[in-house]
């Protein structure tokens, strides 16, 4: 699958174009061109070998196939190639720091010849900066944290992107040689980002050195960093190291339950051991007066149970509590994907999303949904195409309709954008036709914490409004949280009965699962938005539901798992 790589190729010449005089719906297009291809399902190269197909992808159009058939076929995009030779490499790093957009860095680039980040540092702490028009000391201080934001956040995987590394690795390599194969770390516990991938394997008698053998050969592989009998590691093309232990059958569950981590939960475990006169390794569970042979070690179940802990799934084990109810009987079942019953935030092509709701709807139906909420932006977010009044009472109507035979129910909704003022972005005698109401911050990021918290709470003072969707703003990796309050915030959902979202989106997820269990510590309920543009983004619910699961909740805690009957009487209780 080139995915990906052609996905960066249109991201990159958005950026790029974001830097010169380019009309930003252009720009826009091109982002959205790198967002479809990123989530289509099939190979992009297989679909390319039909270029009238290609073309037709909602989102792709004409132009850019011509522009995948020609990576495709010559290795570059002639249209990257020129703006390449316009910017210097250095000037993408400075893009992705928080606070400096494209304006500013083209000054800093063309004024005083900035193109890294190591030069911009040394600018701004010698106080060089100070001396361009629009660079004052507040912002030259924001651009110095951007900077440590970009260093620190460097380099750790989105978990979405680190399981397709896994899957494909996986698909690659199994063979009859290996009884088992796991992934563990950090991705068996779903966290938000993956440093490097941990894959245990158990192999047939024998067979050990042509399994690691096939390892180091597979085609993801760029370098081979260490190539053993029982351990190996390599880099992969995308530059991720993966880890590959082989294990004896008979400690199996021992080592994937070490290497599961997290380092934290491990040494609690271990301290609980030894009060028992017990030590625990990735070789088994000993007693302490006897260190050869294990008493158990198989099971990762065997591990817990002989703590007289109830078993804890791979999600929690990050030493929040999670022992300790595990001894009282008192774990979350957690929330599963089988519960799930709908998707609460999905944008159409009213707005900017590649997809008629006809299309979503019959997706929805293949996830074994009953409902689905179309959330379009609001009249204000010129860029993302939001609907005008009359255009959203024609979308009302047209659903409507849709209803009469739509086996998947489909709600209208709609993400309105909570002004910089606090208004929201439609009025009330327009909300009220509204199945469901997001409101969301999308300007003003800048604003202290007191106004963007108080933004946020007169939302959802309005008794239209459902939930806050993506509550901190946050974008992993890319920008660090807007000031706002989340203690505040989740006093005030309680307060108004209003829902917090975990919008799924890989790079969003947000609410995180530690405000996500803090929510529902404090009785306030969630809701699983997807934020898709693309009908196949709507998989990423399952990201959602990582986070919920990581969060500590369960069914109850989370709208999705409500029948369409169940959510349009909870819908109107708010009312
Ligand atoms: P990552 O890769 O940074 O996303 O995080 P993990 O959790 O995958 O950590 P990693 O790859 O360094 O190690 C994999 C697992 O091995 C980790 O979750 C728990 C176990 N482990 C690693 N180092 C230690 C250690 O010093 N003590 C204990 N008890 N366990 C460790
Ligand atoms: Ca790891
Ligand atoms: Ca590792």
């Amino acid at each position: 699958m080139r995915n990906k790589e052609l996905a960066e190729q249109f991201y990159l010449i958005a950026q790029l174009l974001s830097l010169t005089d380019e009309n930003p719906f252009k720009i826009r297009a091109y982002e959205k061109s790198a967002q479809v291809i990123e989530s289509l399902p099939e190979a992009i190269e297989e679909i390319a070998k039909d270029k009238e197909k290609l073309a037709s992808i909602p989102g792709i159009g004409k132009s850019i196939a011509e522009k995948v058939i020609e990576y495709l076929t010559t290795g570059k995009i002639q249209r990257l190639e020129e703006l390449k030779k316009k910017f210097p490499s250095g000037i993408l790093e400075l893009l992705s720091i928080p606070g400096l957009g494209p304006k500013r860095v083209k000054l800093l680039y063309e004024k005083l010849g900035i193109k890294d980040v190591n030069t911009l540092k040394e600018f701004a702490q010698k106080g060089v900066l100070n001396t361009l028009p629009g660079f004052g000391e507040k912002i030259v201080q924001n651009i110095l944290e951007g900077i440590k934001f970009v260093s620190i956040s460097e380099k750790r995987l989105f978990l979405f992107d680190a399981m397709k590394i896994v899957d494909e690795i996986i698909a690659e390599f199994k063979n009859k040689n290996i009884i088992q194969i796991d992934p563990c770390g950090s991705l068996r516990r779903r966290k938000e980002t993956v440093g490097d991938i941990d894959i245990l394997c158990c192999t047939l008698a024998g067979k050990e050195k042509s399994v690691m053998e096939q390892f180091v050969n597979l085609s993801v592989v760029e370098k081979v960093l260490a190539h053993g009998e029982t351990k190996s590691s390599i880099t992969t093309k995308s530059n991720v190291q993966v880890d590959l232990r082989i294990i004896p059958k008979d400690v199996y569950g021992a080592a994937l339950q070490y290497f599961t981590g997290s380092k934290q939960h491990n040494i609690h475990l271990r301290e609980l051991a030894n009060k028992k006169n017990l030590t625990i390794s990735e070789y088994g569970v000993f007693k302490i007066t006897n260190k050869t042979k294990p008493i158990c070690g198989k099971t990762e179940q065997e591990i817990y149970s002989i703590l007289n802990l109830d078993y804890i799934p791979p999600e929690l084990r990050e030493d929040r509590g999670e022992i300790e109810a595990a001894a009282n009987h008192t774990l979350p079942k957690l929330i599963e994907r089988k519960d799930i019953k709908g998707d609460t935030h999905i944008h159409s092509n009213y707005s900017d999303g590649a997809n008629t709701i006809k299309e979503i709807v019959d997706y929805a139906e293949q996830l074994g949904y009953e409902w689905v909420i179309i959330c379009d932006h609001s009249q204000s977010l010129k860029v993302a195409a939001g609907l005008d009044i009359p255009m959203l009472y024609k979308k009302i109507e047209e659903i409507k309709k849709m209803n009469k035979n739509s086996k998947v129910k489909i709600l209208c909704g709609a993400e309105v954008d909570i002004l910089s003022d606090g208004r929201l972005d439609y009025p009330d005698d327009v909300l009220k036709e509204l199945d469901f109401v997001i409101a969301a911050i999308h300007t003003g990021f800048k604003q202290s914490e007191e106004q963007i918290t108080q933004r946020i709470i007169s939302a959802m003072e309005n008794k239209f409004v459902h939930s806050i969707s993506h509550p901190t703003g946050r974008l992993i990796n890319k920008r660090p949280a807007y000031n706002v309050n989340v203690q505040k915030i989740v006093e005030y959902a309680k307060k108004t009965a209003v829902m917090l979202e975990i919008n799924a989106f890989p790079e969003r997820l947000d609410l995180d699962d530690v405000y996500s269990k803090y929510a529902k510590e404090h009785g306030v309920k969630l809701s699983i938005g997807t934020d898709a543009h693309h009908v196949s983004q709507m998989e990423y619910i399952d990201q959602g539901i990582y986070v919920a699961r990581r969060g500590w909740l369960e069914k109850k805690d989370v709208v999705n798992t409500m029948s369409y009957a169940e959510l349009k009487k909870f819908l109107s209780l708010r009312r």
